[in-house]
């Protein structure tokens, strides 16, 4: 449409840093161009391509101080990206880090700093003490959300489960706000009478891991106990992130008949274990390792044999008074300068993270001895991670360690208990099965030596699947200890944080899956939300059209279907235990997906394809793609554990292969347990859980890049808008009116607040009724505007929330007039 504008409108126009900014047209000139004003009274010329829209208002003064800080975006009466994103940098500058969009879904702007009495106590009562008309005229929070969802529940006697969904990039605040909502759901669990006295500014989560408020209360403790274990074992430092979880989770509350949490129940989906094993230039491993390399005694450092001149764990006298400082073997985790400059020290992996996660640990039941146990079999494997393998590719001859690495593959050896010559042999000779033997059922076998990349992807093998083992142990042991027994849970509050959308400059499996997961979540949300609330538009007569939200669901489709999709031909070639070579497995790609929209080729050197995501696009390359999908542990090494002395690491390893076959198989390989699939199916379930609860939504925003207070990045946070739908949920949210019902259960609900003349006309036509209603209510209430606040529809009424408001203190005001009148009729009688 072609846009005519007037001297003296407001327009957005494009603008370097803050991407659009709004300027007054001051002069239409001839050839297409406008003087216009900006802000600051400077004059300037710019052209009808810079501007987006025509900005909603006459007089700029007039706007600052109304709509653009509505703590409800979808009030705002211009819903377009320059207007909210306007909105939200002007609001994040003032210190407002959250805001509504529209019912059921808060936009949360990560401050990358504790912000005073964000989340105090005083905080918590203010939200859980609301009434819920209050609730609803409250500023935007995370509590909002998570109270709203808690009464959502109990109002419902327990019959309807919720979900609060958080989604956001890398870095964007998911797991924090998630601890903050668990903070929250523990603290108002707890008796209410227990908090009345506390009413404290002091935070109640200003670090995740503060846990001193629920001492005395076991369940909630051990409950939160939860947190620092698993972004012990399963957080990392990332540039986007410096405690970036690399595992998926969806944790639920349960709650009993009476409104109590008894436990929690959790979900992890894919731990990237990869980083174990390798990482990504300026990146880290698990903190874990940080946190035994550093917070770890004398003592233990002798046990694992982190010190020079240690002959090994059985070295007995230790002296461990001496004040002699340890010289540490400098790890392949050494840290990392980058990410650390500026003395940003990590928390989570200084010596007291290390004591926060053990009292975790001991509070969740694990106790000491089993926790060392552990511990030693994670120093095998950072010994491990010094072991470099050297050898020819001459079939005949082993790939061996390397001189100067043997005093760790011998302390490796002595941790894992298991002998050194076997662990060698294990992770460089195979076992082939030959012909029969005569006169026996029995195959001979024959051994061969692996080449020198086969030998290291066993090693490594070795490394992420006894690490992979440990985190599901101790998930095992987190959800044991605090679950509840199903038959004694009534409901639960579900609480999903997965890994943000990732895209780096190499893309491999785990990125695959990462994304592949939210665009599934993304699909959801779109499907959920906005299609329904369409569709109920619609049915009742009231036309909408959202044409213009993409519907990605092709992309999942090209990326999941059970045929000939990205994802099958990566199963079949697990199947058909094909070769994996890289450059083969792009062209095949390439055969199956001729000019397909969201499969195309890259122009990167290395053998790679791009997949177009909702959120952009991503080049994944082919390189172990293959391998990881199958992740399998070679037979030799699972031997070589299941006959370890190490009772623990024994034990770990039975449970996961019941029954070894120490020979290879050269058939088949087991095409049906990939990772692809098995996390096809976790991510299934879950949104099969998710459907049958009421969902609630926090999209998290990271403001920069640099983790930084105080910084603005319009072009990033555009980018976040866009590929979160969020720009489209505010149109939808506020065209959409939150509330509705039946002109029937309109006229049941309100019918008294009329005179006894219209209740006749309720009575023949509620349809009649609910205008006369809405239209007599209005007169007195002239800052409504009708068209806005209400929509007849077929057979039901929109409403909007002030327009509810307004009615409940209506009904409000008749109810109590009427018991005053009852009080004094029963007083004159009696
Ligand atoms: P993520 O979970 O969304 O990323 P986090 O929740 O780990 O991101 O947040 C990253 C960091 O931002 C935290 O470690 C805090 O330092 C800071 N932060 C986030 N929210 C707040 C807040 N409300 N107040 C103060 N600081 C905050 V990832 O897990 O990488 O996708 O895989
Ligand atoms: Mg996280």
């Amino acid at each position: 449409m072609e846009m005519t504008l007037q001297e003296g409108i407001w327009v957005w126009a494009k603008h370097t840093s803050d991407v659009w900014t709004p300027v007054r047209v001051v002069e239409v000139c001839q050839n297409g161009e406008y003087v216009v004003g900006t802000l600051s009274s400077e004059k300037q010329h710019i052209s009808k391509r810079d501007i987006h829209s025509i900005a909603s208002w006459n007089c700029f003064d007039e706007v600052m101080q109304t709509e653009y800080f509505h703590s409800d975006l979808s009030k705002m009466t211009s819903l377009t990206t320059p207007a909210v994103l306007y909105s939200l940098r002007e609001m994040y500058h003032c210190g407002v880090f959250y805001r509504k969009l529209g019912a059921g879904t808060v936009l949360a702007i990560n401050p990358f700093q504790e912000v005073d009495e964000m989340f105090s106590r005083k905080m918590i009562h203010a939200y859980h003490g609301a009434s819920t008309a209050e609730l609803s005229a409250m500023p935007a929070h995370v509590f909002s959300v998570v109270e709203k969802a808690r009464r959502d529940m109990l109002d419902s006697m327990g019959q309807s489960n919720q979900s609060i969904i958080i989604s956001g990039e890398s870095g964007a605040g998911k797991t924090w706000t998630v601890s903050c909502l668990m903070h929250y759901l523990t603290y108002v669990g707890i008796d209410s009478n227990n908090n009345e006295e506390t009413e404290s500014c002091q935070p109640v989560c200003s670090s995740p891991f503060d846990m001193s408020f629920t001492t005395h209360h076991q369940i909630e403790k051990r409950i939160l106990s939860s947190n620092p274990i698993l972004e012990a074992f399963g957080n990392a430092a990332t540039p986007r992130n410096h405690n970036s979880s690399r595992f998926g989770k969806y944790i639920q509350l349960q709650y009993n008949r009476s409104g109590n949490i008894i436990g929690a129940t959790l979900q992890i989906y894919l731990l990237e274990k990869t980083r174990v094993a390798r990482k990504n230039e300026n990146e880290q491993t698990f903190h874990i390792f940080y946190q035994m390399l550093h917070g770890s005694t004398v003592e233990q450092k002798m046990k694992w044999c982190f010190l020079e001149n240690n002959d090994g764990p059985e070295k007995k006298n230790l002296n461990t008074n001496s004040n002699v400082s340890p010289k540490e073997f400098l790890f392949t985790m050494e840290k990392n300068s980058e990410l650390l400059k500026e003395g940003n020290e990590n928390f989570m992996e200084t010596p007291s993270a290390f004591k926060v996660t053990q009292s975790a640990m001991s509070a969740i039941g694990i106790s000491s001895e089993t926790q060392m146990e552990i511990f030693t079999v994670l120093a095998s494997i950072m010994h491990l991670g010094k072991v470099a393998l050297e050898g020819n590719d001459n079939f005949n001859d082993p790939c061996l360690p390397t001189k100067s690495c043997q005093k760790h593959l011998k302390y490796a050896a002595c941790l894992m208990t298991v002998p050194i010559n076997n662990l060698v042999q294990a992770i460089s000779v195979r076992n082939i099965e030959a012909g029969k033997l005569r006169k026996s059922k029995r195959r001979s076998i024959v051994k061969k030596a692996c080449t020198q990349q086969e030998c290291e992807a066993r090693l490594e093998a070795l490394k992420k699947s006894v690490y992979e083992m440990i985190f599901h142990w101790v998930v095992d042991q987190i959800v044991s200890d605090i679950s509840a027994p199903q038959d004694e849970t009534s409901s639960f509050i579900g609480l999903l944080d997965i890994y943000g959308f990732e895209s780096f400059k190499q893309n491999a499996l785990e990125q695959l899956c990462i994304n592949y997961a939210n665009e599934k979540l993304q699909h959801y949300y779109v499907d959920n939300f906005l299609k329904l609330q369409q569709e109920e538009l619609r049915s009742d007569e009231i036309s909408w059209d959202i044409s213009e939200l993409v519907d990605k669901i092709a992309c999942l489709k090209v990326l999941e279907s059970p045929h000939s999709s990205l994802f099958a031909l990566l199963n079949e070639e697990c199947r058909l235990n094909r070769s994996t070579n890289p450059v083969q497995l792009m062209n095949r790609i390439f055969q199956s997906f001729p000019q397909n929209t969201y499969v195309r080729k890259s122009n990167l050197t290395v053998p790679c394809f791009v997949v177009s995501h909702y959120a952009g696009k991503v080049g994944y390359t082919t390189d172990q793609l293959i391998p990881k999908n199958k992740d399998e542990l070679p037979p030799e090494v699972v031997d070589l554990l299941l006959n370890s002395g190490n009772v623990f690491l024994r034990s770990l390893v039975r449970e996961r292969y019941p029954e070894c076959k120490v020979v290879h198989q050269p058939k088949r390989g087991k095409g049906n347990q990939t990772v692809l699939i098995q996390f096809k199916r976790s991510l299934d379930d879950l949104l099969k859980t998710m459907a049958t609860t009421n969902c609630h939504y926090i999209r998290c925003i990271k403001p920069n890049q640099q983790l930084v207070p105080k910084k603005f990045d319009s072009p990033h946070v555009v980018d976040q808008l866009k590929s979160s739908g969020i720009v489209e949920t505010i149109q939808i949210c506020g065209y959409f009116l939150p509330y509705k019902m039946s002109y029937q259960q309109f006229c049941s609900q309100f019918s008294f607040l009329l005179k006894r003349k219209a209740l006749k006309v309720a009575f023949q036509n509620p349809e009649d009724f609910s205008r006369i209603l809405v239209e007599s209510l209005l007169l007195s209430y002239d800052t409504l505007e009708m068209s806005k606040c209400c929509q007849y529809g077929k057979t039901k009424i929109f409403l909007s929330a002030d327009l509810y408001e307004i009615l409940h203190k209506e009904r409000v005001k008749v109810v109590s007039q009427s018991v005053k009148k009852m009080a004094s009729w029963w007083r004159a009688i009696l």
